[in-house]
């Protein structure tokens, strides 16, 4: 099967410019504190840890007048994600495997980019209670953490080079880093909004949501979304984005979109270790832990569920 590598390049991504609140920038921090070099080290990783990426801007270079815009600092997170995309690369490049951790989603444009930059043939599992797949055209909120899947997707939207701050991605290299409608599926969506919904529609995305989570039970939602990634090639490579909103609040009431009727603490695990055990996965991603948004009860627990993600999607498995 694929060679896998040995080092992961563990790759913090403090962005919170993508939603309206402080605190997701957090996240890499809490993660790292509750142990996850450890857990890596202890699951078969040798860890090559590239810190935090600096997301800081100058305000002189931020054009103010582009605020009002519907894609809410673009340019902080456009460039922010020239940077998750360029690690991403540099780590795909040096035979690790890249490990983002957010911050909140809009970073999932950058990882995206590179990924599709390194390995044009990845699928990828989406994981969340929304879809993720707007573009500041038919954004009701304007905030790009829900823009991350409708910026890289081909025919969806216009150039999204001609956003402040993505200019990068016309560049020669990386016009082409652009992800099909059929190489996504989506796991865990309860909170889609009336033009996402007609983009998945039309495009005829494979969509598990959370009623097809209860019809097929989580071991069916990922066999069937394992058969259709893999059904050409066996070989292919896996991407997980994993946002923590995908799991019931209840269990990770840490962050800034919860939506009621989530993931429950053993399916959202399963997906990790369904993925992981495929033998494909070949990057990932988690974010939008915010624990700033709850007390401190809540921040633990959504850090610690978000942490036991993390190692089971690198492999951690129960015996
Ligand atoms: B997340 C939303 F309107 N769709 O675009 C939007 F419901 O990364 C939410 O999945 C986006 O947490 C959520 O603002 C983005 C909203
Ligand atoms: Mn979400
Ligand atoms: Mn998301
Ligand atoms: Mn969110």
């Amino acid at each position: 099967h694929l060679a896998r590598p040995k080092t992961v390049s563990v790759i913090g991504c403090p962005m919170t410019f993508g939603q309206p609140f402080v605190g997701t920038d957090n996240g890499p921090e809490y993660l790292r504190q509750a142990g996850l070099l450890e857990n890596l080290t202890s699951i078969g990783w040798r860890v090559h840890d590239l810190g935090d990426l600096d997301f800081h801007v100058n305000p002189s270079e931020v054009d103010l007048s582009l605020e009002k815009s519907n894609a809410k600092n673009s340019q902080i997170v456009g460039k922010g994600c020239e940077k998750v995309a360029n690690a991403v690369m540099d780590a795909i490049k040096e035979n690790r495997f890249p490990l983002t951790l957010g911050g909140d989603h809009s970073i999932g444009a950058g990882s995206l980019a590179g990924i599709l930059k390194a390995r044009p043939n990845t699928g990828v599992i989406w994981v969340d209670a929304h879809a993720d797949i707007n573009t500041p055209e038919m954004s009701e909120s304007g905030n790009m953490h829900g823009m991350p899947v409708g910026l890289l997707m081909n025919g969806v939207g216009g150039d999204p080079s001609k956003i402040p701050g993505f200019e990068w991605l016309g560049s020669e290299d990386m016009k082409d880093a652009r992800l099909d409608s059929s190489a996504i599926v989506y796991i865990g969506l309860r909170d889609v909004d009336t033009k996402e919904r007609e983009v998945l529609r039309e495009k005829g995305i494979k969509t598990f949501t959370m009623f097809d989570v209860d019809k097929y039970g989580i071991g069916g939602v990922m066999e069937q979304t394992l058969d259709y990634l893999l059904k050409d090639d066996k070989d292919r490579p896996i991407h997980l984005s994993y946002d923590i909103d995908a799991v019931d609040p209840i269990l990770a009431p840490a962050t800034g979109t919860a939506v009621r009727g989530g993931l429950t603490y053993r399916e959202a695990h399963y997906v990790a270790e369904a993925t992981a055990r495929s033998g494909n996965l070949a990057s990932a991603e988690i974010v939008e832990l915010n624990p700033t948004l709850s007390n401190d009860e809540g921040a633990r627990e959504t850090v610690e569920l978000g942490l036991g993600i993390v190692t089971s999607i690198m492999g951690k498995s129960i015996i």
